[in-house]
Order: structure tokens, then C-alpha cells, then sequence
């Protein structure tokens, strides 16, 4: 089996969840399953932070998620850890700059496996490129308060700067997206829109989920 199709990924990027249970005001099992309701188009388990699970009961969680997912038909990535991404078969991982190197965690998950990294800078998405990754995570586009070492805000500079020079790789905006703000990022070349707050925080999880997907398909 070979890499992933780029325009069958550039679907599924449309509306990417990421949640772990400390995003969450109800359980983790509720959330995802009213984001799948609303029309997400792929997930990703991040269970990082203060107060974050681990061990096996980080395990037990990711394994709930990703049944979950599995029943809706939505990809199920995670974030960081290849051994949990290996344990459970997940469909991809996402790593960032200071994981493990994309290459090997390329040549670790396998060729068919969904490999995403994080990019904040032109000569990072070059290199992640290099190293096999399926798509690019550019941010944080706006202020965000769910990653406590977020690197500069940058707008959605560098996505315009990828297509400028001609880097064709799919790709997400992250950091700060919500119904507000989601459009400029689509406008700058994005094929869709990374979110952990303004779905998990939200009081109508489903109706902010369908919104985004209206705003992602230009409807
Ligand atoms: N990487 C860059 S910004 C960010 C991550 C994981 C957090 C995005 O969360 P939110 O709540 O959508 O701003
Ligand atoms: N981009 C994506 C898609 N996921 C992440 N966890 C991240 C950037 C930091
Ligand atoms: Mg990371």
C-alpha cells in the first residue's frame, strides 16, 4: 500500500477536530460524537496539558475515540505518540517540530498511515515535505489558549507564502479558528481548518461544527 491520495486527504482536512479530555465541558465520548453529528471530516486525539490523561488510561480513552470514529467513518489521528498510534492501528499521526522527526515516524507508521506535521516557517514545511509528510499544520494563525507553547501568531502569512512558492502539500490553518475568522484562511489557500476550542467549548457543538462546514464548502 502506498501514500495516501492527496485530493481524498484534502477532503477529510475540510473540518479536523482535535480534542483531548481537557478540552472538554462534558465527556470526551459526548463531544466527539456531537462534532461527528455536525459533520467533522477527520479527528485528532491530543491528550496534552494539565491534568491530561496517561498511561492506560490515556490508552482506554483514545481507544473509546477512536471506535467511535471507526463507526462514523471518520479518520482517527494522533498526536505525538507513535506508540499509541502504532497500539492502536490509528489511521495517522501528527507530530510537531520538537517530536520525533517526520522521517521517522514516516518510516515507523508506514507508508499507507496518515503522517501530519506541524509547520511554522517555509524552510519547515520544505523539510517536513522531504521527510513524507501528507500534510502541513500551519499556525497559530490567530491567539490561542489551548496550547500553552504556541509559537507567534502569524496570520495566515505563511499560507500564502507556501502557494507563492509553489509547495503543493495539503494543508490546514491552526490557532484561534472559529465561525468568525474561518473564511480568510480557506481565502488564502488552506484546504481546511484545524479546531480545538471553539467546537469542544462550544455550547451547541453540532450547529458550530454544520457552520464551519458551510463556511469551509462556501455555502
Ligand atoms: N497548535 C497550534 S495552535 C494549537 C495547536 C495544537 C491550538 C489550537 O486550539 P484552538 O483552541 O483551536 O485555538
Ligand atoms: N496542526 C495540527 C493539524 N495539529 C496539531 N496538533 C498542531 C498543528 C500543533
Ligand atoms: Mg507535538
Amino acid at each position: 500500500m502506498g501514500r495516501i491520495n492527496s485530493d481524498v486527504l484534502r477532503e477529510k482536512l475540510k473540518v479536523y477536530f482535535i480534542m483531548g479530555s481537557i478540552n472538554c465541558r462534558k465527556s470526551p465520548e459526548e463531544v466527539l460524537t456531537e462534532a461527528i453529528t455536525g459533520g467533522i471530516t477527520m479527528y485528532q486525539f491530543r491528550e496534552k496539558g494539565i491534568g491530561a490523561l496517561t498511561g492506560c488510561a490515556k490508552y482506554d480513552l483514545a481507544r473509546k475515540l477512536q471506535q467511535i470514529c471507526q463507526s462514523h467513518g471518520v479518520p482517527f489521528i494522533v498526536n505525538d505518540d507513535i506508540d499509541l498510534a502504532i497500539a492502536l492501528d490509528a489511521d495517522g499521526i501528527h507530530v510537531g517540530q520538537d517530536d520525533e522527526p517526520a522521517r521517522l515516524i514516516r518510516h515507523q507508521i508506514g507508508a499507507h498511515k496518515i503522517v501530519g506535521v506541524s509547520a511554522h516557517t517555509l524552510e519547515e514545511a520544505r523539510q517536513a515535505i522531504a521527510d513524507g509528510a501528507d500534510y502541513l499544520g500551519i499556525g497559530p494563525i490567530y491567539p490561542t489558549t489551548s496550547k500553552d507553547d504556541a509559537k507567534a501568531v502569524q496570520g495566515t502569512a505563511l499560507i500564502e507564502q507556501i502557494q507563492v512558492h509553489g509547495l503543493t502539500l495539503p494543508l490546514v490553518g491552526i490557532g484561534g479558528i472559529s465561525l468568525l475568522n474561518a473564511a480568510p484562511v480557506i481565502a488564502a489557500g488552506a484546504d481546511g481548518i484545524s479546531v480545538i476550542s471553539a467546537i469542544a467549548a462550544a455550547d451547541d457543538i453540532s450547529g458550530t461544527v454544520r457552520g464551519l462546514v458551510q463556511i469551509i464548502r462556501g455555502t
